[in-house]
Order: structure tokens, then C-alpha cells, then sequence
């Protein structure tokens, strides 16, 4: 067995992924649009663990920018064991979010919204005979999204862009959901031509941290790639919003060190400041939009549809750090595909 074939099959397989996903959203629209929040809800909750509570974090902001509901993200932890300090007392549609389907705070989490009757339960995972997938007034399954690898990589940017199709029919951006059919030949693109580049900053033995900028909703998805590289390459790596790593983080910064910036069309400005402070540090710094090619689709791509491709050049980096570091990333270091608490504890 290769080490990591299961990673990089689900790493380049993403864009045929995407497609399949887009078939079962529009086979959902109607149901997706009958929970629409603004019509019957007063707040919006996201939740899932690890990987999927940070796609909970950019799914939320994503949200609340395109609705303009009031939209936040748990871990699920929190919604199942501080559940006074989460949730208010409205109306509240919760986002389930799961790639198995059976992680057990997510369903503890889940099973306690609908026993204090807190509202309703909108399901996304990729298994639909596990638990989570028949709890939801609705269930959506997005059976592309299954890995063999215990990163999530493919699953991710799928349920990630089946939470933003959400979104767009929820805010009746219909434009937006019909441009979401061109992520895949885009995708394809961007990763034919963000692998040479990833290959070589994945492979470059002087670096020894990492730190992923993003802000808006690509904070949430920062915070995903830097899990990638804890993950798949047992490297130190930490996310931040842009302007707030100047407080403290940049401190860290050496010449071992690279920064690399999800940056947003509206605040590039800003975020490009942030990147040159840290350049003039003596770190590596890379904006992963332009080093990833992602800019060169920019001007068709609104930006929050653009901000998936950053998820396989993020992957990729990590990936090829972990194999010029004879890691398996099919196997994380003390990692399983799925957190099940034995006993609920
Ligand atoms: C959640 C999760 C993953 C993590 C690891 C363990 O799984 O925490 O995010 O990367 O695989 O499980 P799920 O609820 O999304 O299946």
C-alpha cells in the first residue's frame, strides 16, 4: 500500500466530488427552501466536531453576510454540555455537521436540541444509515463526501460547499447556487495548477511552523487547513483572523516560519499589510490565492464561492509535507476516522 493513496485520491477527486454534491442539493431545494430561517426561525446555530465545527465557523459567518441572521457555530461539546451558555432562548434552526454521521458529541448535541424542543434539526453527513442522518427534519446525504483516510479532505469541501448552497437559496441568491456548477472544472484547474507549487513549499524541510490568515469566512477555513497540517504532517500550525496575528502571534515569526494568507478580494489591501510585516520579519510568507492560481478565476468567482478552492491547495501543502516526512496521512499520529465515547462519556 502507497502511503497516503487514499488521501491523494480524495485530495484530487474533490471536483467530480463537488458535482455529485450539486445534484443532491438541487434534488433538495424545495425542502431547503421551506426551512428557509427568515421566514421561521430567529437565529441560526452550526455545529460539529473538529474538522466539521470549523466548517460550522465558516458556514455561520457565511450565512449571517448573505442572510443577514443572526448565525453562530459550537462544537458540538459545548451544545450537548454547556448548553445555557449556547443556545438563547428563540427559535433556532441548528446545521448538523458530519462527515460519519456518528461522532457521539454531535449526536448527544443533536438528541438534547430536539429533547428540550429548541426548535429544528437540519442534518448534512455523507453515511445515511448512521444515526445522525435520520434525526434531522431534514437529512441531507452526500454520499461523494465518504473517505477511506481518517483527514478530512474531500468530505470537507463538500459538505463546506453543500452548507454554502444553503445559504444562497436561503438568501434567494439564486445566481450563486447556479455558479456553484462551475467549481468543479474550476477546481480542476486550480489543482492542476497549485500542485507544483504545493509540492515544493510541502517538501521544504527549512520550515518548521506554520500559520494560515484568513478572515470572514475563510477564518473558519484557516483554521481547517491548519488542522490538515497537525493532522496529516505533525507539524506545528495555528490559525488566525489577519489583523489580529499582529497582536501577540507575529512574535513567533523566524525564519523557519511561513505565513500563508487566505485573503478576500474586499479587505486585500489590509490582509496584503499583514503578509509584508511578516515578510519583512524574515518569515515565508505565501498568498495562497496568488501562489494557488486561484486569482486567476477570480473576476468570475464571487468571493465566497472562490473561497473553496483555497481547500485543496491548503490540503496539498500538507499532504506533500507529510509524505517528504515519511508520514502515512491515510493514518494520523493517535487519530481515528470517527470520536466515539464509550458510555457517552
Ligand atoms: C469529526 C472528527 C473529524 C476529525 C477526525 C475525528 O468527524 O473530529 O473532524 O478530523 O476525523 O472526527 P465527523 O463528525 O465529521 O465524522
Amino acid at each position: 500500500m502507497e502511503k497516503g493513496q487514499f488521501t491523494r485520491q480524495e485530495i484530487f477527486s474533490q471536483p467530480e466530488a463537488w458535482a455529485a454534491a450539486l445534484k443532491v442539493l438541487e434534488a433538495n431545494r424545495q425542502e431547503i427552501l421551506a426551512l428557509s430561517p427568515e421566514r421561521h426561525f430567529e437565529h441560526v446555530l452550526y455545529t460539529g466536531c473538529g474538522s466539521t465545527y470549523y466548517l460550522a465557523m465558516a458556514a455561520a459567518t457565511q450565512c449571517q453576510q448573505l442572510t443577514g441572521m443572526a448565525c453562530r457555530a459550537f462544537p458540538a461539546s459545548e451544545l450537548w454540555l454547556n448548553p445555557s451558555s449556547s443556545y438563547a432562548l428563540r427559535k433556532t434552526l441548528l446545521v448538523a455537521i458530519s462527515r460519519s454521521g456518528e461522532t457521539t458529541e454531535t449526536l448527544q448535541a443533536c438528541g438534547s436540541f430536539l429533547e428540550d424542543k429548541r426548535g429544528t434539526l437540519l442534518t448534512l453527513s455523507c453515511y445515511d444509515q448512521m444515526p445522525l442522518a435520520r434525526m434531522g427534519t431534514l437529512n441531507i446525504i452526500l454520499p461523494s463526501g465518504q473517505e477511506q483516510s481518517v483527514a478530512q479532505t474531500r468530505a470537507f469541501s463538500t459538505l463546506y460547499l453543500s452548507s454554502l448552497a444553503l445559504t444562497f437559496l436561503w438568501a434567494g441568491r439564486i445566481d450563486l447556487f447556479t455558479l456553484l456548477s462551475d467549481l468543479p472544472e474550476v477546481g480542476h484547474r486550480v489543482i492542476d495548477l497549485a500542485t507544483p507549487f504545493a509540492s515544493d513549499i510541502g517538501s521544504d524541510a527549512s520550515i518548521d511552523r506554520f500559520y494560515w490568515l484568513g478572515s470572514g469566512a475563510r477564518y473558519g477555513l484557516a483554521a481547517e487547513l491548519s488542522l490538515k497540517m497537525k493532522e496529516m504532517s505533525l507539524t506545528h500550525s495555528e490559525p488566525f483572523h489577519f489583523l489580529e496575528f499582529r497582536h501577540g502571534p507575529k512574535s513567533m515569526v523566524t525564519g523557519s516560519t511561513c505565513v500563508i494568507g487566505l485573503q478576500s478580494t474586499v479587505n486585500r489591501k489590509y490582509e496584503s499589510a499583514v503578509l509584508a510585516d511578516m515578510q519583512t520579519l524574515g518569515g515565508r510568507v505565501v498568498e495562497l490565492g496568488q501562489a494557488g492560481g486561484l486569482d486567476r478565476f477570480g473576476p468570475g468567482l464571487d468571493e465566497s464561492i472562490r473561497s473553496v478552492l483555497y481547500l485543496p491547495v491548503g490540503q496539498l501543502i500538507a499532504f506533500y509535507r507529510s509524505q517528504s516526512k515519511g508520514l502515512d496521512p491515510d493514518l494520523p499520529n493517535n487519530l481515528d476516522a470517527v470520536v466515539k465515547l464509550s458510555g457517552g462519556v
